[in-house]
């Protein structure tokens, strides 16, 4: 009984006190924080186009929830430790409402990775390796089709199943040199590709709900692998759930906290075009793949002009990764930086 009457008694109050609350698209809160995905819908006819940049950093390796250094690796028989990567991207999206329950969606990502590498002693000694080297590879990513249809809308909550699918345009087959570059280029590890190289379905829940003074939501999204690439591996499904708050101030702002937890599995199979042995560098190794993380996330959404110039906003969102779990030696990703831009006509 004790149980039930607390929250209650909240829907109760939070009932009453914001009973006069009414969706309002113009609303800064009404889109989530910007790195959160296809968690809203838009009315029958409306378009939206939108860019975003995102970048994410990488500059310690872990091993479970450990932290693991450069010459712990070395020491631990692999010739090459990766000691930094980042990974920058631009992402066009395109929204397209043909009903109120239907939004169509597209998203183009441009993606830039960088590494820094670190060679061991006895690498540099034996195998002619240069002591610090960069990777790079860039390129047009997986794009990503498919529908939000809203199962439930009310003046107050919505929920929509997400139904997005990922198509392999991002190559699966990119070189640069590596530690010994008498070698010439040579095919980069798994986390330097660009794609999956398979048709990865995107299903996803986002539950959202408004009040006059806050507003908060929740979405769970999955990527689901299908087949093998024609490297012979596939990518670990990954999961990922997102909780945020947001919080208008004034007509134009809005300012958010998120959480978010994400849990991805190892590769399955192994890139047959990698001659880089997995006791080499850890990157090669396709059982170092998986892992977990929690971030927390602030940010803002502004909107910039909402009249005949379209509805515009602008938004921003910096978040830190406060827990790893992660097969390694693997580098665990530290900050997150999205901004962007929306336009809505
Ligand atoms: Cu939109």
């Amino acid at each position: 009984m004790k149980r039930l009457t607390l929250p209650l008694i909240g829907v109760a109050l939070l009932t009453t006190a914001h009973s006069a609350a009414h969706a309002d698209a113009t609303r800064a809160d009404s889109h989530a924080p910007i790195g959160v995905m296809g968690d809203h819908t838009h009315a029958q006819g409306e378009v939206m186009l939108s860019y975003r940049y995102m970048d994410m950093s990488m500059d310690q390796n872990y091993a479970g929830s450990q932290k693991v250094s450069t010459s712990d690796i070395h020491a631990a028989g692999y010739g090459v430790a990766p000691q930094s990567m980042d990974m920058t991207m631009h992402m066009l999206g395109a929204m397209y409402a043909p009903s109120d329950t239907l939004t169509l969606m597209a998203m183009l990502p441009h993606i830039t990775n960088d590494m820094s590498l670190r060679s061991s002693m006895m690498a540099q000694n034996m195998m002619n390796a240069r002591p610090r080297f960069t990777t790079e590879s860039s390129g047009i990513g997986d794009v990503k089709l498919g529908g939000l249809y809203q199962l439930h809308s009310d003046d107050k909550n919505t929920l929509i199943f997400n139904a997005m699918i990922s198509l392999p345009t991002g190559s699966i087959d990119e070189q640069d040199t590596m530690a010994n570059p008498m070698m010439g280029e040579m095919h980069m590890p798994y986390p330097m590709q660009l794609g999956s190289g398979t048709v990865d379905l995107l299903p996803g829940l986002t539950f959202t709900q408004k009040h006059s003074r806050y507003s908060w939501g929740s979405q769970i999204k999955a990527t689901l692998r299908t087949g093998d690439n024609d490297n012979g591996y596939t990518l670990g499904d990954r999961y990922r759930l997102n909780t945020w708050i947001a919080k208008p101030i004034g007509h134009r702002f809005s300012l958010s906290g998120r959480a978010s937890f994400e849990h991805w599995d190892n590769i399955d199979g192994s890139d047959k075009q990698l001659t880089l042995m997995p006791n080499m560098v850890p990157t090669a190794d396709p059982k170092l793949r998986g892992g977990e993380q929690t971030s927390l996330h602030v940010g803002f959404n502004y909107v910039l002009a909402d009249g005949d110039t379209g509805n515009q906003r602008l938004a921003l969102e910096w978040g830190e990764v406060v827990a790893h779990d992660l097969k390694g030696p693997q580098l665990g990703t530290s900050k997150i930086l999205t901004l962007g831009y929306q336009i809505a006509f």
